[in-house]
């Protein structure tokens, strides 16, 4: 078995309905990839466990989706540095910005990619982590070529109504 290149981390089982459309797009790549449940406040020594790991099991990125006061990205990428790629996911109370704010805000010298609140920021930090893969992949690199010209043909073919 492939050794995983993505792990995806999420802190709560209820973060799943954004966090699998970033599983999705790496099932779709055929990336090696596992999803877990590692919860920054609950959790915490399986979350610094998980990012010290992280390096010594070859892992290229993690992606890390939280919500509320969204510690888990930043927590990670404290650990370790495989590129972490945040996904802040949309709450209750303030709609995902207080996500947003918490793992984009990073203080100079430990870095988290941020991307956009729910499941358009999961699934491009999917992609993103495709893109960083495909770097040292010409198959992966012709695949989301592919995948891109998908998305032009359809916008070429969009019509309005009259
Ligand atoms: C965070 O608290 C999780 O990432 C989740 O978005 C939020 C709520 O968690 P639950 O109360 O649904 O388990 O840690």
């Amino acid at each position: 078995m492939n050794p995983i290149q993505v792990g995806v981390v999420m802190g709560s089982s209820s973060d799943w309905d954004t966090m699998q459309h970033a599983v999705h797009i790496l099932k779709e790549f055929g990336i090696a990839h596992e999803a877990k449940v590692v919860s920054a406040h609950r959790m915490p020594d399986d979350m610094f466990a998980y990012a010290e790991a992280a390096v010594g099991r070859g892992m290229k990125a993690i992606i890390a989706g939280a919500g509320g006061a969204a510690h888990l990205p930043g927590m990670i990428a404290a650990k370790t540095v495989v590129p972490v790629l945040g996904v802040p996911v949309q709450t209750k109370a303030l709609s995902g910005v207080d996500s947003l704010h918490s793992i984009v805000q990073m203080p100079k010298g430990v870095p988290v990619a941020t991307f956009a609140i729910g499941q358009a920021g999961a699934a491009n930090a999917a992609l993103f982590a495709v893109a960083m893969l495909a770097n040292e992949d010409p198959a992966l690199h012709l695949k989301l070529v592919a995948y891109r010209l998908a998305q032009t043909e359809a916008a070429r073919a969009m019509t309005l109504p009259a």
